[in-house]
């Protein structure tokens, strides 16, 4: 297998490397000094690329490389790589679902908590020395903290990472409702919206954990937002353009909204400046919902076993296409 060539067009994560050097012939799109001349010149052996969530496989590149196999991504989204297009033209798509649900359903209760009991800035409170100076009492102003456990927890997208988040929710006593294409008869503990507006209105955490679609691109829209309410809280850990970016920063400078704590954002890495300026309220991280160290590992042993199946003609472990 040392022979077939696999291409990373960015660098992902070294052992993810080290591990795939150890069994191909790996091609390194981002030290080339010219990466179109690059890829014609290596078009012809490529038969593998290895992305991930935020690189996905672009048109352009597709259509550069004739003899692709398979692509194997380092991600459960599936957003940035046309698989209707891979269908087509025989190309075997896998991911990386199950090893990450757990991480990214933490990450979702950590950032509520974090938003709720504002631990960034408490952490600040003590740090910066306003402790001691007795400049805030805990419980007033801007310490004064809201409670997590008994609220109303709303999730978009009851899949297996909106199931997680559903369950650690229920442990917190929390009422759980949910919207989805369809209800789910396994979940009929939950309460079902068929109506975004109306799971937000009933909402006081509204967590946002669907696959980025074309039918549910921006459906956190205005008046989702304006149903979530100025004491609501929104969490992002699913893609960034699930939310309308734009209204959810003017919802929450105009005080409409009252919190959000956000891993993922519409133009990764840009961050809206507002947002970062909003830090009693909102709560950012650089879309880490996967990781960890034990989860990247396993991700990184999926990408590769899909790779060994496919090229030892074996069945592949996580397929997509
Ligand atoms: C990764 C992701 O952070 O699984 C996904 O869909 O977005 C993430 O797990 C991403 O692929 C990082 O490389």
């Amino acid at each position: 297998m040392e022979s077939i060539a696999v291409l990373m067009t960015k660098p992902i994560y070294s052992y993810l490397q080290a591990e795939l050097e150890k069994r191909f012939k790996v091609l390194k799109l981002w030290e080339a000094q010219d990466g179109s001349r690059f890829l014609e010149d290596h078009n012809q052996i490529i038969r593998a690329v290895v992305s991930d969530g935020g690189t996905g496989l672009s048109p352009e590149l597709m259509a550069a490389l004739p003899k692709l196999e398979i692509v194997s991504s380092f991600s459960v989204g599936m957003d940035k790589i046309d698989l209707g297009k891979c269908k087509e033209k025989g190309i075997r798509v896998s991911n990386t679902p199950d090893v990450l649900t757990d991480d990214v359903a933490d990450l979702a209760i950590g950032l509520t908590l974090a938003v709720l009991r504002k631990l960034p800035a408490s952490d600040r409170y003590v740090r910066s020395g306003m402790w001691k100076k007795g400049e805030f009492k805990l419980g007033t102003k801007m310490l004064l903290y809201f409670q997590f456990s008994g609220k109303s927890v709303g999730i978009v997208g009851l899949g297996r990472i909106g199931q997680a988040i559903a369950t650690r929710a229920e442990g917190f006593g929390c009422k759980i409702s949910y919207h989805s294409r369809t209800p789910k008869p396994e979940s009929s503990n939950y309460t079902y919206y068929p109506s975004v507006v109306d799971l937000a209105a009933h909402s006081d955490i509204l967590v946002v954990a669907c696959a980025l679609t074309n039918e549910t691109r921006h459906i956190i829209n205005r008046e989702v937002i304006d149903a979530l309410g100025p004491r609501g809280v929104l969490v992002n850990i699913a893609r960034g353009a699930t939310v309308d970016e734009p209204e959810l920063v003017s919802a929450l400078v105009e005080g409409r909204l009252g919190g959000a704590g956000l891993d993922v954002f519409e133009n990764e890495p840009n961050v809206p400046e507002q947002l970062i300026e909003l830090d009693e309220k909102v709560v950012l991280a650089p879309h880490a919902g996967s990781g960890t160290e034990e989860t990247r590992k396993g991700m990184a042993d999926l990408v590769v076993g899909n790779l060994v199946a496919h090229f030892e003609g074996k069945e592949l472990l996580t397929p997509v296409v």
